[in-house]
């Protein structure tokens, strides 16, 4: 069972468990225009439930019908900006709904195996460098101190009940299924669009910010890897190599053949009331414990992600002249 199935990281997830032999069920929130373009390609092959992080029945009748054997919660209110415009909505979905997904669990069948979708945006400002599961948190948004909720209460339930329940610490992770709200999709999404003459700029807010990327599809074979184990644990999931949102622009636009400094320009209203300036992910547990290690590198990341947005606003491009 996926919440957030629609997602990035469940559309991965899915194909991988679908791969697996496991049946798939997916829970998905009401809305009078679904979202599930991520995951056309397999709506034959998975069974979608409504559900909503924010109603604890709906959780607790899909549990009780489907009983799954493992349980990824991936359901979130994911994007950092948002958290400040609306701080106790992200903290209903990121921090109580994780307490309600454990409850539903908890109460129906305790045996069920649970993945909880932490992020390196607990380290905020880095108490260490590289961060490690042992790292201090420091959360700098409304989102990076809901996921501190969502990750304690995971190892509580663990903790207090027995639960087999694993909090993976993910940092950033993105492919060509990527919102277009973050950055490396901002970027090759605006990089195609001034390649095909659709676009001549792109505003940028921080360019100095440092992220460790990874692509999503490696990452959600450590969430499985995760509830495969023995016994329950918490995982940081990371390439160890650090670049700047600088340097992503520049990838990006050189895979085109673009001089980058022609076209992005920095708007102030894209900067944040406080920002996480360096993450940098040491997963040594995980390729220890888990033998994960992430197949895609970042110059190959971003040209898999510039290609593929070129190849779909080709399209676009050619309609438009
Ligand atoms: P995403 O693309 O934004 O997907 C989030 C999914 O959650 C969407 O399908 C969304 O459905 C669903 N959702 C949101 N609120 C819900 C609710 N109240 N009830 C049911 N479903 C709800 O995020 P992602 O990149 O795949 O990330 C997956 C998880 O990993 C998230 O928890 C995120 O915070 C965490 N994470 C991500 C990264 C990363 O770099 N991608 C790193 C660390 C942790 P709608 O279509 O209805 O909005
Ligand atoms: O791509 P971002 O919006 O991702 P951010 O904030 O790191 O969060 C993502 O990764 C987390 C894991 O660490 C997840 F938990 C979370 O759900 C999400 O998936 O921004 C990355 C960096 C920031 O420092 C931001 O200030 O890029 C900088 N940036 C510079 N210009 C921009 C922009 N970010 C966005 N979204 N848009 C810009 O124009």
């Amino acid at each position: 069972m996926i919440t957030g199935i629609g997602g990035q990281d469940g559309s991965y997830l899915a194909e991988l468990l679908l791969d697996k032999g496991y049946e798939v069920t997916g829970v998905v929130r009401r809305s009078s225009a679904p979202n599930l373009w991520r995951i056309e390609h397999l709506l034959d092959r998975v069974s979608l439930r409504p559900g909503d992080l924010l109603d604890q029945l709906s959780l607790m009748r899909i549990v009780q019908d489907v009983r799954p054997d493992e349980f990824y919660n991936l359901a979130a209110m994911s994007f950092v900006p948002a958290s400040w415009d609306q701080p106790l909505l992200t903290g209903e979905f990121n921090s109580q709904g994780v307490t309600r997904v454990l409850e539903a669990i908890r109460q129906v069948d305790p045996g069920i195996r649970v993945y909880q979708a932490s992020s390196s945006e607990m380290y905020g400002r880095v108490r260490e460098v590289p961060q490690t599961e042992l790292t201090p948190f420091y959360p700098r948004s409304p989102y990076g101190v809901s996921k501190v909720f969502g990750h304690y209460i995971t190892v509580n339930y663990r903790e207090s009940y027995g639960l087999y329940a694993c909090s993976g610490i993910l940092f950033n992770h993105e492919s060509p299924r990527r919102g277009l709200e973050f950055v490396t999709r901002k970027v090759t999404d605006g990089v195609a669009r001034i390649k095909l003459g659709l676009a001549d700029h792109l505003s940028l807010g921080n360019l100095d910010a440092c992220r460790d990327w990874g692509f999503a599809g490696d990452y959600v074979q450590a969430m499985w890897m995760m509830l495969q184990q023995d016994e329950a644990d918490d995982y940081v999931i990371a390439t160890g190599i650090s670049h700047s949102v600088r340097q992503l622009v520049e990838a990006a636009f050189g895979h085109a053949g673009l001089d980058w400094q022609r076209y992005v320009r920095t708007d102030p209203a894209l900067l944040r009331p406080a920002e996480v300036d360096h993450l940098i992910g040491d997963a040594s547990k995980a390729r220890r414990v888990l033998g994960w290690e992430p197949a895609v590198g970042f110059d190959r990341l971003v040209s898999m992600m510039v290609d593929a947005d070129l190849a779909r606003l080709g399209g676009a491009a050619g309609r438009v002249r």
